[in-house]
């Protein structure tokens, strides 16, 4: 997400480098830098100035009073700012309600149909919402379909009716059966156009004033750059939404939509899309995303995520298992499978700060455990529980078996050896401690300002 922005931040700022202090002309020449690679980004040019020309006054001002360095420095304010440039601190979504009412408005292929299945399925399992989705694409059936498709998917109800033209009486009779059927949150999926035009500004703006929904959602696609900013801009002239739902973050957008939409409708971002596949869903939260684009990974994501999969009780199997120095090779599959269900692991990776950067031209396949899960399969339940029975002539079985070679088995055993090392000393207080102090001696010390 945003390599080359991040890159060409980093550069900027490495113009800092070795001066002792800011001074109005190594801010100027660093910042120009950052202008052109926001401009690059295809941030909003207005926008990109005036974001360089608060960093630069707040540097200069700030100058004396602090003893880090200049490039610290300013890249503390440069995150302040992108934080700022963002929206803040994160922006809810208004749900509540006898039903809650959420409209999707937006273009054609914006992504709106996705996003309602994602959203019902984000309300349903993390807000315990009963959610039902009405279809008001009146103009294409494969549309009704489409959304059909996800609901059964889901195991969320679909409200539609293939004889009505009218989006406005479906949305209706939609809450009509949403209230006698205890739904408590609607949310509407409508028709987009290619272009904004006269007749799907009115039939958005007919839906809204008829439902007064608690959220009206502008949905755009990140990829189309600065035309999804002056997208927004004329949606929100029209129906004066709530907040922005950024799809298609997961592709090599540039990062100017997220950038700029919030300085020119002032309108915030409120959830990004990262994929087709319905769990493809992310909060927006500004300080992540700038501590993403400075290349300082996403680690709260990613401890979230890693939550999200945590089971508590095998988690305390686990530990009794490290404790007694029973951990096995069906532990070790099971830890691999915990991982695999975060998501992709070049996603995760790019969430470790300086990793994003680091992978940028690297392949990882999607399933890049195969080999190690092939290997472990191969094993008799007596070689997973016991790896110590591992001798010369099973190895070479196993190899076989998955095939892969004697040297993929052993350094499979190898790296098996040092994780069940490495518990062992996460297990003992006085270790961890000991290998702390040794990681903040470390040159570069820990990551972060
Ligand atoms: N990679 C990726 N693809 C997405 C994302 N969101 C939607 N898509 C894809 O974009 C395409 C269009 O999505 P739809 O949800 O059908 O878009 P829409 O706004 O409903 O389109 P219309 O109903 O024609 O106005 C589909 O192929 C989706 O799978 C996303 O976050 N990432
Ligand atoms: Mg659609």
């Amino acid at each position: 997400m945003f390599e080359n922005l991040t890159d060409k931040i980093e550069r900027a700022f490495k113009v800092l480098k070795g001066h002792g202090q800011i001074t109005e002309i190594n801010v100027a020449e660093t910042l120009k830098e950052v202008r052109r690679a926001l401009l690059d980004a295809d941030v909003n040019f207005k926008t990109a100035k005036e974001f360089t020309q608060s960093v630069k006054e707040k540097a200069l001002g700030r100058n004396v009073l602090t003893s880090i360095s200049p490039g610290q420095l300013l890249t503390k304010i440069c995150h302040e700012e992108l934080v700022e440039l963002m929206g803040g601190a994160e922006a809810e979504l208004q749900f509540q309600g006898s039903p809650g009412i959420i409209l999707m408005s937006g273009l054609q292929g914006s992504g709106k149909t996705t996003f309602s299945g994602k959203l019902a399925n984000f309300l349903k399992n993390k807000k315990g919402k009963k959610p039902l989705l009405v279809a008001c694409d009146v103009y294409r059936p494969a549309a009704i379909d489409q959304l059909h498709v996800l609901g059964d998917q889901l195991g969320i109800e679909v409200f539609s009716n293939k004889e009505e033209k009218n989006p406005v009486k479906i949305a209706e009779a939609a809450i009509q059966h949403a209230k006698s059927n205890s739904f408590n949150v609607v949310i509407v999926d409508t028709a987009g156009r290619l272009a904004v035009d006269a007749e799907m500004m009115d039939e958005i703006e007919a839906i809204k004033k008829a439902l007064n929904p608690t959220e009206t959602l502008f949905v755009v696609d990140s990829m189309t750059g600065q035309d999804a900013v002056n997208t927004a801009k004329a949606f929100n002239d029209r129906i004066d939404f709530d907040g922005v739902v950024l799809t298609k973050l997961d592709g090599d957008t540039r990062g100017g939509a997220a950038l700029s939409i919030k300085a020119v409708v002032d309108k915030p971002i409120k959830f990004v899309g990262t994929g087709e596949k319905m769990d493809a869903l992310d909060v927006f939260y500004p300080q992540r995303m700038a501590d993403r684009i400075l290349g300082m990974g996403d680690v709260v994501s990613l401890v979230e995520r890693a939550q999200e999969q945590f089971d508590e009780e095998q988690a305390r199997k686990l530990q009794k298992k490290i404790q007694k120095n029973q951990f096995d090779f069906n532990d070790f599959l099971g830890q691999l499978q915990q991982i695999k269900k975060m998501g992709n692991v070049k996603d995760l990776l790019g969430m470790v700060p300086g990793m994003g950067k680091a992978l940028k031209n690297v392949d990882i396949e999607d399933d890049a455990f195969k080999h190690i899960e092939a290997i472990i399969h191969s094993m008799t339940p007596a070689e997973r529980s016991n790896p110590a029975l591992l001798n010369g002539s099973r190895k070479k079985r196993i190899a076989t078996g998955s095939g892969t070679s004697i040297q993929e088995v052993n350094k499979l055993i190898k790296q098996f050896d040092d994780t069940r090392k490495m518990m062992k000393v996460m297990g003992n207080k006085q270790e961890m401690m000991k290998m702390m102090k040794q990681m903040k001696n470390m040159p570069g010390g820990m990551p972060g300002m």
